[in-house]
């Protein structure tokens, strides 16, 4: 587990050499996050107490925060994850702020068809031909910790079930 100390000094560094601090420090602290971290970010989101919508993602969109962007369309980006899990983990997320998948309306229905299609296509892209695992976190127990709708794709190393 790191200190708070090690994290401090990490900062410093990291906002030392960008030019636009915010994003590179929010990055490495993303990095830097345990499993346990994850489960303590989603439960505060879930309870009011992350950070306020517009979410990260929200930057990520409109680009006022790098990110890895390996797909885009009209509807919806997909972009490689900050603290990756498996060696190809990307994001699929639509351009409308719907914050969770609880929260899509049936008639949303096209939409969420369309992210997975765009999942199957970058996944293919990224040459997962041997599978992949594509998750959605939800709300407090699905350990949901950005409040804007995103499938996770893994892939590149063999999964093992049951998640924690
Ligand atoms: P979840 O726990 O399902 O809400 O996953 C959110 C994911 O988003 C997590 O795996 C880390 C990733 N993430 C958070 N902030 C950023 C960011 O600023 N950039 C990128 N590329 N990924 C991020």
């Amino acid at each position: 587990m790191l200190s708070r100390q090690v994290l401090r000094r990490c900062f410093s560094s990291a906002l030392a050499r960008r030019s636009d601090p915010f994003p590179s420090a929010f990055c490495l602290e993303r990095r830097l996050c345990t499993k346990r971290d994850e489960v303590r970010l989603a439960g505060e989101a879930s309870e009011g107490r992350g950070p306020p919508a517009p979410t990260v993602f929200s930057r990520v969109i409109d680009k006022s925060l790098p990110a890895d962007i390996i797909y885009e369309d009209e509807r919806c980006l997909a972009f490689r994850d900050v603290a990756p899990q498996a060696p190809v983990h990307f994001l699929v997320i639509p351009k409308v702020p719907v914050p969770r998948i609880s929260a899509a309306a049936d008639e949303d229905a096209e939409l969420l068809g369309h992210l997975l299609v765009v999942a199957k296509n970058v996944a293919r892209k990224e040459n997962l031909d041997e599978g992949y695992r594509v998750v959605i976190n939800d709300g407090k127990h699905g350990a949901q910790s950005v409040y804007h709708l995103h499938l996770h794709v893994m892939g590149g190393r063999q999964m093992t079930w049951p998640p924690g």
